[in-house]
């Protein structure tokens, strides 16, 4: 009887035994005992050789040597590379912390405590290289690069016209940024270009070109954004996350599966993400669960639901309002008031439509 092992190897587990007549010999069950010893001996020599394999897959990358050959249009839209077996080469950054002097109702800078300051948090959903509708929305919230701390919600690049305008104008004016799938993806892309000796001219894919475009200093500012930004201690609305996609309620930050970080929706009824949109929306059950909590709210803003659009909901604010497609690009806006109470608003603009 043929039977599937991990790695093709023979089964090395006997057959299951008939079973044992209650009748039997007191030698035979000691016999059936030694038996079941052998079992399980060889039960955990077989799942330690996988957990190995895995361990060794997880940390090295299971092609060694060869990266992986990137080609255009079998890669899935929402396919990050962090979890490709070469994050340890890639290398990432979890979590950012945005300093105390920087989260608006915090200030020292002359302002007494319980009245307003001049700082800003603004945070810009996905760009998607659309470098005018980007600067109309600075424009438009007359950003200061003096007081307001600015972070862009992953997703700044690809797809679109203005990919590196948009880049170079980040690193200007002092942006900071989250991680998000698009630039994960370009970024293992980019580190896979630099690490090949030979080199090839197939034709390239057009984010394979774009990877190739970015200059060292760029591929550096995108490589240090993190997965997470996080401003502590909002006066009033508790802790902020910023992520490119979601998170999963109740799971620590280094619990949670980075790839998800930038690619999740929804969650299946084991809490399980997914990029998919069938299922629970992840922010509906974050919400569900933060209005349950009593010692202080969280409250995470993200992009990447371009299909939800602009999404605001108490603890969730989904700031994806489709840019890229012809629809809007929104700044979500965090600043205490005189009365030193800190205020969201949401400004946004028209963008031209670049995809269909
Ligand atoms: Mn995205």
């Amino acid at each position: 009887m043929a039977q599937k092992t991990t790695h093709g190897l023979l089964p090395l587990l006997p057959p299951p035994t008939t079973s044992q007549s209650p009748t039997a010999a007191p030698a035979a069950s000691r016999s059936s005992r030694a038996f079941s010893k052998i079992k399980f001996g060889l039960l955990a020599g077989v799942l330690a050789i996988s957990t190995f394999w895995a361990y060794s897959c997880s940390v090295g990358g299971c092609n060694h040597g060869e990266a992986p050959v990137f080609g255009g249009d079998e890669w899935e839209d929402d396919y990050a590379g962090v979890n490709e077996g070469i994050s340890g080469r890639l290398g990432y950054t979890l979590v950012k912390d945005i300093p105390a002097e920087s989260i608006p109702g915090r200030g020292k800078r002359g302002v007494k405590k319980g009245e307003g300051d001049d700082k800003r948090l603004i945070i810009v959903g996905d760009i998607h290289g659309m470098f005018d509708e980007f600067q109309s929305l600075l424009d438009k919230v007359s950003y200061d690069s003096e007081s307001d701390y600015l972070v862009l919600a992953g997703d700044i690049i690809s797809k679109g016209p203005d990919s590196l305008a948009v880049l170079d104008f980040a690193r200007k004016i002092g942006a900071h940024c989250v991680r998000g799938n698009h630039e994960d993806r370009i970024l293992l892309h980019y580190h896979d270009i630099q690490r090949r000796k030979r080199k090839h001219h197939l034709a390239l894919s057009v984010e394979r070109k774009l990877a190739k475009s970015l200059s060292k200093k760029q591929a550096e500012w995108l490589d240090a954004c993190p997965l997470v930004v996080r401003a502590e201690k909002v006066p009033g609305l508790g802790q902020y996350y910023i992520v490119h996609a979601g998170l999963v309620h109740g799971i620590g930050l280094r619990r949670q599966d980075p790839v998800a970080i930038m690619t999740m929706r929804t969650l299946n009824h084991h809490l399980v993400p997914s990029p998919k949109q069938n299922g629970m929306h992840w922010a509906k059950y974050w919400n569900k669960m933060e209005r349950r909590e009593t010692h202080g709210h969280t409250t995470v803003v993200y992009g990447h639901y371009a299909a939800e659009g602009l999404d605001i909901r108490r603890y969730t604010k989904g700031l994806d309002s489709g840019c890229i497609r012809g629809r809007r690009l929104s700044a979500y806006i965090l600043k205490a008031n005189k009365g030193g109470r800190v205020e969201e608003d949401i400004v946004s603009v028209k963008c031209r439509e670049y995809l269909d």
